[in-house]
């Protein structure tokens, strides 16, 4: 009997850690700043058919309207209320996407941001997105509603108010984020809105959450917070289903905070896997492919079924949080593809693609003073719908990295290879290198400055395969290179170190 409670209480223990993404999927797209609209479509247009497990969602509920730059993307981390009202679209939109997603097997993982509300220094008003009023100078927010006892006006020691030292755990997680009023998450009538909120979106349908600021919240708060979330909706879920929760931690090291206090709560983000998989494909600082034989774990990475990974986030495309100039972006497309090929082809970690607007860069020492450029938007602030290109692109700003072939072919690259080990890795102790996926799927790429011209073990059965990043495979021809592998096993790989895109990705679905 208690071998049983025990077995029962460490199932309901484990589950956030899945992300609960439907069988033969494993990825899913930041859609970052989308309408509520244009992601339904994208569901079942795009997502759905190309094997997308699904879509993380900017934050939904009502924020804080900045006009001083204007309408910048970062408005929509300062709370006002938790009604689901924002540029995105109201709540009649958000269940229409979520439904519509769900039924082609595309999930929403909603961005919660539950640290904070609002910055300190705006004043009151209703200048929000569903015109709720506030008043910041007395922290009160009566559409939730909080108050001046909600939030840790008497905790923080610092002499501001402000985070100061990353150094000190108590004032990471109990003073102010960038001024952000630090909301009392051990009070219970913080905790209840909070779930209420969380539970609201549970009801609607979507399958999990990335917790913005995790590491300035306590882990016993969140644990408490989810510990009394709902099963996920069983018109899309089986029974008992916990949220997915994967937590934003950023960990470089030499801090205050580490990420291993929130591994047992769930995933956490590895801000060290963009960082230094950037600093690899760039070659700097010594660094070369070959190296990248022991990626992961034995990179002092976090363990793999702890991990959330992504080359980029909609942070430090830009320069704010963490990981500096060395991290990959759209602005970098050819060593940017050959960064996501890689992360999509490795077994380690639950990726998440980015997907981007783009702005802008405009650099003054060093630093982009266009970071906080906004969506693609009109003069009324509304963001611009997302065209599609004739060959598939999109147009009105929109980046759609998620729509780049060479991408999107690699998400299915490791849909077919879910499960496989890797496999028959060889480097040339600089920066070719190639491994496969059990005898499923084989990547090759030439990072050198210098043909690459081997012939390799691929571990897959003889044939003709159609090359993924080039081309792929329509109607059973190949619009791009082909490789023969033998019966041995044995293929040859010529790739050119001037090529459009120097690797190559085979697997068994691109058999021709
Ligand atoms: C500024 C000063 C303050 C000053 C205040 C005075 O920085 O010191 O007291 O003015 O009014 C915006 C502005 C910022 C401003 C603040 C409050 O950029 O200059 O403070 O608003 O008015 C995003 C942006 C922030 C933005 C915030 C809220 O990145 O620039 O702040 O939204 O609009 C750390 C954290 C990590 C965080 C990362 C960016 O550990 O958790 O920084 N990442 C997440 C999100 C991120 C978001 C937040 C957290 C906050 O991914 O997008 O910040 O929700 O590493
Ligand atoms: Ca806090």
């Amino acid at each position: 009997m208690t071998l049983l409670l025990l077995l029962l209480l460490l199932g309901i223990c484990t589950c956030q850690f899945n992300p609960n993404v439907a069988c033969g999927r494993t990825s899913i797209v930041h859609l970052f700043e989308w309408r509520w609209d244009d992601i339904a479509e994208e569901c079942e247009r795009y997502l759905g058919p190309n094997g997308f497990g699904g879509v993380q969602i900017s934050p939904p509920n009502e924020n804080l309207i900045v006009t001083n730059p204007s309408r910048p993307w970062w408005e929509r981390y300062q709370p006002i209320s938790y009604k689901i009202c924002t540029r995105s679209g109201d709540e009649e939109q958000f269940r229409d996407m979520v439904t519509r997603c769900n039924n082609v097997g595309v999930y929403i993982y909603v961005d919660a941001v539950i640290n904070h509300m609002c910055g300190a220094g705006v004043g009151k008003g209703n200048s929000s997105t569903c015109g709720s009023p506030y008043n910041a100078d007395e922290r009160s927010f009566p559409s939730v509603p909080y108050s001046l006892h909600d939030f840790n006006e008497k905790k923080c020691k610092t002499g501001s108010g402000n985070i100061e030292n990353y150094g000190d755990a108590d004032q990471v997680r109990d003073c102010r984020l960038v001024s952000l009023l630090d909301l009392a998450l051990e009070n219970e009538s913080v905790r209840a809105s909070i779930i209420d909120y969380l539970n609201m979106l549970i009801d609607i349908g979507v399958a999990g959450f990335r917790l913005d600021a995790a590491k300035h919240m306590w882990p016993g708060d969140i644990q408490a917070i989810i510990s009394r979330l709902n099963n996920l909706n069983t018109q899309w879920f089986p029974n008992g289903t916990r949220p997915f929760v994967f937590q934003e931690v950023i960990d470089l090291g030499g801090e205050g905070i580490s990420v291993k206090e929130y591994l047992s709560i769930g995933r956490v983000t590895e801000f060290k896997y963009g960082a230094k998989l950037g600093k690899v494909i760039r070659k700097w600082e010594g660094e070369k492919m070959a190296y990248l034989k022991n990626w992961g774990e034995g990179w002092s990475f976090i363990p793999t079924d702890r991990a959330v990974v992504f080359i980029d986030n909609h942070d430090n495309q830009r320069g704010h949080g963490a990981g500096g100039a060395s991290i990959l972006t759209f602005s970098d497309a050819r060593l940017y593809k050959m960064a996501v090929g890689f992360m999509l082809a490795h077994p380690y970690g639950f990726t998440r693609v980015m997907s981007s607007f783009s702005w802008p860069r405009n650099y003054v020492n060093g630093k982009d003073i266009n970071d906080w450029i906004g969506p693609p938007s009109y003069n009324n602030g509304s963001i611009k719908i997302v065209t599609i290109n004739e060959d598939t692109t999109c147009g009105n700003g929109w980046v759609c990295e998620h729509r780049w072939r060479q991408i999107k072919n690699m998400v299915i690259f490791r849909n077919v290879a879910n499960g496989q080990a890797l496999t028959n890795w060889w480097d040339n102790g600089e920066n070719q290198v190639a491994f496969g996926r059990g005898n499923i799927g084989f990547i090759v790429f030439n990072n050198d400055n210098w043909t690459m011209d081997v012939t390799l073990n691929t571990g897959l059965p003889a044939g003709t395969y159609c090359d993924v990043i080039s081309g792929e495979k329509k109607d059973a021809q190949c619009t791009g290179r082909q490789i023969t592998v033998s019966s041995n096993g044995k293929a040859n790989f010529k790739i050119s170190n001037s090529a459009e895109d120097p690797f190559v990705a085979i697997h068994i679905n691109a058999k021709l």
